[in-house]
C-alpha cells in the first residue's frame, strides 16, 4: 500500500523510516510546525505522529482531510484527543507492546538507586576499592514496601516484578482491582505514608499534573525512593528537587521529567538521583513492536478495517 497522503511527523529512526516509506510513502515532516508550509496538507488522510511536540485542534484545522493520528508510544498525552473527536478524527496508540521494558527500566531504576549501583562502579573504576576497601554498605531492596501510583498495564507489570521480590504491594487507582493480596488506598497521600518505595505509572495529562506533591513525598519521607516511567507533569518538579536536595527524600529514579530533553540542571548535581533519558520503551524489539503496531493502524484505518488499537 503506498499513499503520499500521509504525513510522519517526528524523530523517526531510519528504520522506521524506511519501513514507512515501503509502507505509505509518506510525507516526512521532523515537527508539526512544518505541517503549515507543506503543499498539499488538504489531501492528507492519516498522521503517523512520534514525539511529544502538542498536536491539537491548531495543526489538526491544517490538515481538513485527516481521519487518524496513529500516535508511537503508549501516552497519547501530546494529542488533544477532546479536538479529534470535535472533528471525527481517530487517534490510536501503542499499548501492551512496550510494558515489560517500562517495567524493567522501573525495576532496575529502583535497583539503582537503593543499592548505589552508579557510585559502586565509580568506586571500583576509580580504584577506591583497591585502595580502601569494601564499598560502604547500602540498603536492601528485596522485601520492602512498594507503592505504585496507577495500576494500568505497566502499573500492573511493575507490580507483579516488585511481588517477585517479596515486596508488600500497596496501590492507588481510580477504583479497587481484583488483586488478592494487594493494599489499595483510595488517596496517593496514604498510598505514599504506606510504602518505603512509590513507583509512578500514572497516564500523564491534566487530570495527573503535579499528582505526586510536596504532601506526598513527605509522607514517602526520608527513607523513601520516588521511581517515575511515566510523566514528568505528573510530579510536582519543585517540590521533588527541594526533598531530594534537604534529605526529606532518600533518591530517586526518573525517566521522565518536565521539559525534557532540556532537564532542570539541579537534577545534574544531586547525586541520590538515577536519571535515565526517557528510554523506557527503548529497546530495539520494542521500538520495532511499536513502530509496527503504528502503521497497522495507519494501514486499517486506510483500508476501512477495524482499528487495532483506538484511543477513541
Ligand atoms: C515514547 C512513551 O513514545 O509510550 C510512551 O508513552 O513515552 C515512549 O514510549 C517514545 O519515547 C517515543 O517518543
Amino acid at each position: 500500500m503506498t499513499s503520499s497522503n500521509v504525513f510522519a511527523i517526528g524523530p523517526f529512526n531510519p528504520e522506521e523510516r524506511a519501513a514507512l516509506q515501503e509502507t505509505f510513502a509518506p510525507v516526512f515532516l521532523s515537527g508539526p510546525d512544518e505541517i503549515a508550509a507543506q503543499e498539499g496538507r488538504d489531501a492528507v488522510s492519516a498522521v503517523a505522529y512520534k514525539g511529544h511536540a502538542p498536536f491539537g485542534a491548531a495543526q489538526m484545522d491544517l490538515l481538513p482531510g485527516l481521519g487518524i493520528v496513529a500516535n508511537y508510544g503508549v501516552g497519547y498525552d501530546a494529542i488533544d484527543v477532546a479536538a479529534a473527536d470535535a472533528r471525527g478524527i481517530k487517534v490510536t496508540n501503542t499499548p501492551d507492546v512496550l510494558s515489560d521494558d517500562v517495567a524493567d527500566l522501573a525495576v532496575a531504576m529502583l535497583i539503582m538507586q537503593g543499592r548505589q549501583m552508579i557510585q559502586a562502579s565509580d568506586w571500583a573504576r576509580s580504584g577506591n576499592w583497591a585502595a580502601k576497601g569494601e564499598y560502604p554498605l547500602n540498603r536492601k531492596i528485596s522485601g520492602g514496601r512498594a507503592g505504585i501510583l496507577g495500576l494500568g498495564r505497566i502499573g500492573r507489570e511493575i507490580a507483579d516484578r516488585l511481588a517477585a521480590f517479596k515486596m508488600d504491594i500497596h496501590y492507588f487507582a481510580r477504583s479497587e482491582k481484583d488483586t488478592p493480596g494487594w493494599t489499595y488506598h483510595s488517596d496517593p497521600v496514604s498510598l505514599a505514608g504506606a510504602v518505603d518505595y512509590l513507583i509512578v505509572a500514572l497516564v500523564g495529562g491534566p487530570d495527573t499534573a503535579n499528582i505526586v506533591s510536596a504532601e506526598v513525598l513527605a509522607a514517602l519521607g526520608p527513607r523513601g525512593i520516588l521511581v517515575n516511567i511515566s510523566r514528568g507533569s505528573c510530579v510536582d518538579e519543585e517540590a521533588l528537587i527541594a526533598a531530594l536536595q534537604s534529605g526529606g527524600l532518600a533518591g530517586a529514579g526518573l525517566d521522565v521529567f518536565l521539559n525534557e530533553p532540556n532537564i532542570d540542571p539541579r537534577f545534574y548535581d544531586l547525586p541520590n538521583v538515577v536519571i535515565q533519558p526517557h528510554q523506557g520503551s527503548g529497546t530495539v524489539e520494542t521500538r520495532a513492536a511499536m513502530a509496527k503496531l503504528q502503521r497497522d493502524n495507519i494501514a486499517a484505518h486506510l483500508t476501512g478495517a477495524p482499528l487495532l488499537t483506538p484511543v477513541n
